[in-house]
């Protein structure tokens, strides 16, 4: 496994997908650094060399090298960083669980969730998003019930996936009929890593309170925060 030789940069915009690659990255506690990609910026050549739709987030690593999807990112990430004990082994049983649980929450959980959270606000009554997003909360549901994470004790990248799409249904109250679901997000908000997250009293993701690097080329200071374990360097850019 090839080891990360320094810090990745992450592509982000608040409040977005970005926020559980955020999350992966506090859990694993080493150093990184942030840009956030605001507005027209994301239509950018720039952004768009990055990520060929302009979205985020976007992971650089130390090498230039850049990945997109954010389930793809966190898994690399797992990967890059064992000691933070994210991902099993590769080729055991718990890995493909792994792989298992991280495609469940982008393809059966995000994806009718998103439908269906479009269609209430177009006033759609009958919904195969939400019949679809039912089966997959029923059957994640069931996986969870006497465990802690869905690996059973272990939390794991797994869980930042599922757990960050489930935060989203949550805050809009549409998880009401599995209470297990609703104390695995409790159980995933009141992780140390993910509460460095949340707005500070100033409104702001806590990722503003603390330290800021040099501004990136191009960008508004303001929007350029770094985090608690950045550092104060960022790499040139091309
Ligand atoms: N499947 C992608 C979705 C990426 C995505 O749609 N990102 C949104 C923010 S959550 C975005 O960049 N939207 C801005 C745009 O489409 O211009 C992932 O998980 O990374």
């Amino acid at each position: 496994m090839p080891e990360p030789v320094g810090p990745p940069r992450l592509y982000y915009m608040p409040r977005t997908r970005s926020s559980r690659v955020l999350w992966l990255l506090e859990e694993i506690g080493e150093p990184y650094e942030l840009t956030e990609i605001a507005g027209a910026e994301r239509q950018s050549a720039a952004h768009l060399g990055r990520h060929p739709l302009g979205r985020v987030p976007v992971l650089e690593l130390a090498d230039g090298t850049t990945v997109f999807e954010s389930a793809a990112i966190c898994l690399q990430l797992a990967d890059l960083h064992p000691a933070a004990d994210l991902i099993p082994p590769l080729g055991s049983a718990d890995r493909a669980r792994v792989y298992q649980w991280v495609m469940f929450a982008v393809t059966e959980l995000e994806a009718p969730l998103f439908r269906w959270i479009r269609e209430l606000s177009e006033g759609t009554t009958e919904s195969a998003a939400r019949d679809r997003f039912t089966q997959a909360a029923v059957a994640i549901a069931s996986a969870l019930d006497g465990r802690d994470w869905l690996l059973g004790a272990r939390f794991t990248v797994a869980d930042v996936m599922c757990a960050s799409v489930l935060q989203g249904a949550n805050s809009r109250e549409m998880l009401r009929p599995w209470p297990g679901l609703e104390a695995y997000v409790q159980r995933s908000e009141s992780r140390p890593a993910h509460a460095r997250l949340l707005p500070s009293p100033t409104g702001r993701a806590a990722e503003r309170r603390v330290h800021r690097a040099p501004v990136t080329p191009g960008f508004d200071d303001a929007r350029s925060p770094s985090s608690v374990n950045a550092v104060s360097t960022p790499r040139a850019r091309s």
